[in-house]
């Protein structure tokens, strides 16, 4: 460069060295400005602490992944450098317009989310999207977005749900089921009241029932359908799977609908049970005008008329535990099953 262009040019390194111009990149590749809150930073209500800094820079560094800061004020004509627990939540809702020369400065992936080599969120612990920014709708929205890589128990929310809670899912390479039912102990008493089925009860890691109120919550967020696996001792799994399964409300009774079964190497234990409300030993439901079906078979399900049901997966399972029934009433069961009973047994909701 010729000395005499050298010196035009001084001066505006020097403006872009003292007062952070526009032209300036990221100051880190942690953090980012949105640029539709452009003119705003994060309202005071959300600063929680204040530091003397000399720039844009050394203010992001005191935003530590440790702390709860997720964004930072940077107050040029004060050399000030305010810490955000809160980000624009990418709609400025929690924005106000900057006094003076602040720069806004927000972490690009969010709950202990990490970038990665191509600038890209890496969440964790069930979050997913862009910048980690919310909780997986289920176990399938996690295993797509490489949050959930192997099986266990993570948080989910689906759409209609007020707050997240955890499920258990499966993993089956880039598939994944959100499971809502599993039943291996014969210890584990699944003869519960009302309430228990409708908030879901045991270990998640084990024997369980998520719950019918869960349920509701998935299934009228997002389209699944209903898998049914057994594996009993010594024999090969059999399933059933089912298209289109939703769950109405409590107000409904819980009543289920189902589409088409696609497999049928279990019998069609719903055939028939269509629109019926889910009874317990305390909520009969049933539409049986002779006895209470729940009572009679000793664990909730979808019972309806005379009949009650063509399965009973939460009955009792009797000693010795052998696979085999012994023919004693409201012993769990399921028709086509042959004398064995439905035991291991799992529910899955698998996205359709
Ligand atoms: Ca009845």
């Amino acid at each position: 460069m010729r000395p005499d262009k050298w010196l035009l040019v001084q001066p505006v390194i020097l403006l872009c060295v003292l007062y952070h111009c526009p032209c300036q990149p990221m100051v880190d590749n942690r953090m980012t400005r949105p640029a539709q809150c452009a003119g705003q930073v994060i309202s005071v209500a959300y600063r929680y602490r204040t530091l003397a800094v000399r720039s844009s820079l050394e203010c992001v560094g005191h935003c530590r992944p440790a702390d709860p800061c997720l964004s930072v004020v940077f107050d040029l004509d004060n050399r000030l450098c305010h810490l955000g627990n809160a980000t624009s939540e990418d709609d400025c809702s929690n924005m106000e317009a900057a006094v003076g020369r602040m720069k806004y400065y927000e972490i690009v992936c969010k709950n202990g989310g990490q970038m990665d080599s191509q600038g890209k969120c890496a969440c964790v612990d069930s979050y997913v999207g862009n910048r980690c920014e919310r909780i997986m709708a289920d176990c399938t929205e996690g295993v797509i977005s490489g949050t959930v890589k192997q099986k266990g128990v993570y948080n989910i929310q689906p759409a209609l749900a007020s707050s997240p809670f955890p499920v258990f899912c499966r993993t089956l390479e880039q598939l994944s089921r959100t499971r809502i039912f599993h039943r291996e102990d014969p210890a584990v008493s699944f003869n519960r009241s009302w309430s228990e089925y409708r908030d879901g009860f045991g270990d998640l890691s084990g024997d369980h029932w998520l719950g019918l109120e869960k349920l509701h919550l998935l299934t009228a967020s997002k389209s699944y359908g209903l898998r049914f696996l057994m594996k009993p001792p010594n024999s090969t799994a059999s399933y059933s799977f089912f298209e289109d399964f939703v769950l109405s409300d409590e107000a409904s009774g819980y009543s289920f609908t189902v589409g088409t079964l696609r497999s049928d190497k279990l019998a069609n234990c719903l055939d028939g049970q269509q629109g019926a409300p889910f009874s317990a030993y305390d909520v009969d439901n049933d539409d049986n005008s002779t006895f209470n079906c729940a009572l009679q078979y000793g664990g909730g399900w979808w019972f309806k008329g005379e009949n009650c049901s063509l399965c009973s997966p939460m009955g009792p399972i009797l000693p010795p535990f052998d696979g085999m029934r012994k023919g004693v009433l409201g012993e769990s069961f399921w028709s086509g099953f042959g004398d064995g009973y439905p035991f291991p047994i799992t529910m899955y909701l698998v996205v359709e």
